[in-house]
């Protein structure tokens, strides 16, 4: 059998995910991709795609995004759908060629009347044959295990940014109660999604800083979700300044080395990327993305675009995986 040159390992520094951005660009991507071919099937990506299942009149003021509501951002705002047509969208995405359907939710958290609903969602997702994702802000202990009695695979819950630069984004929750919510969430034997946006005008030291967390994290997210922001219009991050498409593909790059075994999802921000940059992410290490035309409020590439690239670049769709592949240290 081969030997193993890269570990899963949690026991990360600060100074070392430093160093790894601090590489020569092609020093850090030859290492990122030959930990990429080590852990996993190298020209597969696997395709999410997401459906807003209540938007926008959200308490929070999380200065990214365009669903709060404290920042006119011209949104339309929709009560929590119906269970069948929430189904309806699922089986148009299946047909589309989608293994994992993620459902969002523009809440603080979620009261349990409407986790019940939720519930009927991922149940009737799950007997689609597909993977079930959901985001729904903070959770309790108790509504986790609900959850995950349910059949959830996934929660994804983005711990942003930076412990540092967190405050400068949302002060209407802490760093704390995010880490909570993923400790819950594990806890409750779910698979964890968490990342971050970046481009929101952070300093160098607060890309590692996230990177760094995520990666000390008990156990690393299954799945990572590294968004470019996009920038909306009313957002107090509306006319921040573009951040270096490489300092981009670096962040993927050192996500992919910190974090071998999980699923590094290129997410919000590909219709201003080009096909070259995208290219740069998946050597870089990133095998999943949003597939489909929306994300949850904003613009996605089309679905014949994204066809056409992957057959490009001879990359094919992965096939749904199981529940629960546990990332822990080796050891
Ligand atoms: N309300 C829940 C929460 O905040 O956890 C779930 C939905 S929220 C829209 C999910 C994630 O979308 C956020 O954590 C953030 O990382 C991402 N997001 C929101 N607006 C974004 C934007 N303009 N650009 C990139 N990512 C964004
Ligand atoms: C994640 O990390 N990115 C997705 C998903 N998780 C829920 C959301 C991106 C949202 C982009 C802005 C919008 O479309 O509203
Ligand atoms: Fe609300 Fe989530 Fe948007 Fe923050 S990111 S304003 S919690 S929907």
């Amino acid at each position: 059998m081969a030997t193993t040159q890269f570990s899963v390992r949690n026991d990360w520094t600060t100074d070392q995910v430093a160093a790894l951005f601090a590489l020569p660009f092609n020093d850090l991507l030859f290492q990122a991709h030959s930990v990429h071919r080590e852990f996993h099937p190298v020209n597969e990506v696997q395709v999410s795609t997401l459906l807003s299942i209540k938007t926008g009149a959200c308490p929070e003021d999380c200065a990214y995004c365009p669903q709060s509501i404290r920042f006119n951002t011209g949104l339309k705002t929709e009560p929590l759908m119906d269970v069948t047509e929430v189904l309806a969208a699922a089986k148009n995405a299946k047909a589309n060629g989608a293994s994992r359907f993620c459902m969002g939710a523009a809440w603080r958290s979620p009261k349990d009347k409407e986790l019940d609903t939720v519930i009927e969602m991922v149940k009737g997702v799950r007997d689609l044959g597909m993977e079930t994702c959901v985001t729904l802000g903070m959770l309790k202990a108790q509504q986790a295990q609900r959850l995950a009695d349910a059949g959830l695979d996934y929660y994804n819950h983005n711990l942003d940014t930076s412990e540092e630069y967190y405050k400068d984004i949302i002060t209407t929750r802490s760093y704390g109660d995010r880490l909570d919510t993923l400790q819950n969430v594990r806890d409750a034997g779910i698979n964890v999604c968490s990342g971050g946006i970046v481009g929101m005008g952070e300093k160098d030291e607060d890309r590692v800083g996230l990177l760094h967390r995520l990666a000390t994290l008990p156990m690393h997210p299954q799945s990572v979700p590294i968004n470019q922001l996009v920038r909306v219009e009313g957002t107090p991050l509306a006319e921040t300044s573009e951040l270096d498409a490489l300092e981009f593909v670096r962040t993927i790059a050192v996500a992919r080395i910190t974090m071998p075994a999980s699923m590094v999802r290129l997410s919000a921000g590909r219709s201003e990327m080009s096909d070259e940059m995208q290219a740069l992410c998946f050597f870089a290490g990133a095998n999943s993305i949003f597939y489909g035309d929306k994300l949850l409020t904003t613009e996605n590439p089309d679905e014949n675009h994204d066809l056409q690239l992957f057959a490009r670049l001879g990359i094919s769709p992965m096939a749904a995986t199981p529940r629960n592949v546990g990332h822990s240290a080796a050891a």
